[in-house]
């Protein structure tokens, strides 16, 4: 492989020679997945730019219903799908789109129609865009296996069959964090050039963390062995430090945090709410696959994440993700509830 990018930053690995050097390893690939990842790099690009004029546009008082040409502004999470729409369905590339933002899926024309099947989330947590958090658009790929007519159930398939996953952060820099099934990597924009750098080559996660990260309000609806597995995280009974909490309350961030830092993450299954928030097929899916790629776990409380079958596009379902040992920790909690009813 080329690992020829070099410390001093005249030889640089951007993302496109990356994944060109991982296609060089298959003599039979015609580059369709390269073409495909260079228009979602586009789309986190434009993403990106949109999310830092945001605050701008909002201080000199763009914001708003209209802007200064009478324009209609359009919120970021609308224009995010847009420009995700737009650029997944010019690269050729793709036959069956879904996206957190439309109900149906879109079955990409004919005449525009490529093997791979994206489902994603254009903008993951925009419920934090006016305060400035780090927020993110996170995607999975499937590729059809042979020449058909596409369906939605060419999606409704186990996370374990994706060939791809990643993430884009827009936080205090640009980050992309992708797996096409060999490791994670992540790179990272450098604006002044527009390119995606690789920053964070091979990442793998602490076997085990010092963080757990859940949004503790909902803890009198928990189910038993979270409450257990959080109150061990801050008493714990075997002479070891209690745990940090982390919690930014947008995917992206906590992941992002949680892959690097190590430690677990839940959005676990509450009385109102028996199958959580985060949606399977563009949430919890693609950071699934991300986690075990990095040597981490993904767990639902009942099974390995990436062995669910959605029935639905936009099905949800309980998840904790992270460190392997932390998360094997709530396994046997989740076990001995089992064996206990
Ligand atoms: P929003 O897109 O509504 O901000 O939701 C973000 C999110 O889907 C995910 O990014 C977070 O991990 C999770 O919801 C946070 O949910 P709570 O606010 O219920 O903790």
């Amino acid at each position: 492989m080329d690992h020829g990018a070099d410390a001093n930053r005249t030889d640089l690995m951007t993302i496109t020679r990356f994944v060109l050097n991982e296609q060089s390893k298959h003599p039979e690939s015609r580059g369709d997945f390269t073409i495909l990842l260079n228009h979602i790099v586009l789309g986190c690009k434009f993403v990106c730019s949109s999310v830092n004029k945001a605050g701008l546009a909002k201080l000199i008082g763009l914001a708003g219903e209209t802007n200064v040409q009478g324009e209609e502004q359009k919120k970021l999470d609308v224009l995010s799908n847009e420009v995700f729409m737009k650029a997944l369905k010019s690269s050729g590339r793709t036959c069956v789109l879904v996206s957190e933002e439309e109900e149906e899926a879109t079955i990409v024309e004919p005449a525009l129609r490529g093997k791979y099947c994206v489902v994603f989330d254009p903008l993951d947590g925009s419920s934090n865009i006016d305060c400035g958090v780090s927020i993110g658009t996170i995607f999975g790929i499937y590729a059809l296996k042979d020449v058909h007519e596409p369906t939605i159930e060419d999606v409704l398939l186990p996370g374990k069959n994706m060939v791809a996953a990643g993430y884009c952060m827009y936080g205090s820099s640009c980050t992309l964090v992708l797996s096409t099934g060999a490791g994670v990597n992540g790179f990272t924009l450098d604006p002044s050039l527009g390119e995606f750098i690789l920053t964070h080559p091979d990442i793998k996660i602490p076997k085990q963390g010092k963080i757990y990260s859940v949004n503790e309000g909902n803890a009198k609806n928990w189910d038993g062995p979270t409450a257990a597995y959080v109150k061990k995280c801050k008493f714990p009974e075997d002479g070891s430090s209690p745990k940090s909490l982390r919690y930014i309350g947008s995917m992206v961030a906590d992941i992002h945090r949680t892959l690097l830092y190590g430690g677990i993450f839940l959005y676990p299954a509450d009385k109102k709410n028996p199958n959580g928030k985060l949606r399977i097929l563009y949430e919890v899916f693609p950071m699934s696959f991300l986690m075990e790629q990095a040597g981490g776990q993904a767990f639902t409380g009942k099974e390995r994440a990436l062995d669910l079958v959605p029935n639905k596009l936009h099905d949800r379902s309980p998840i904790v993700l992270g460190s392997y040992d932390d998360v094997e920790e709530i396994k046997a909690l989740y076990a001995a509830e089992g064996k206990a009813q």
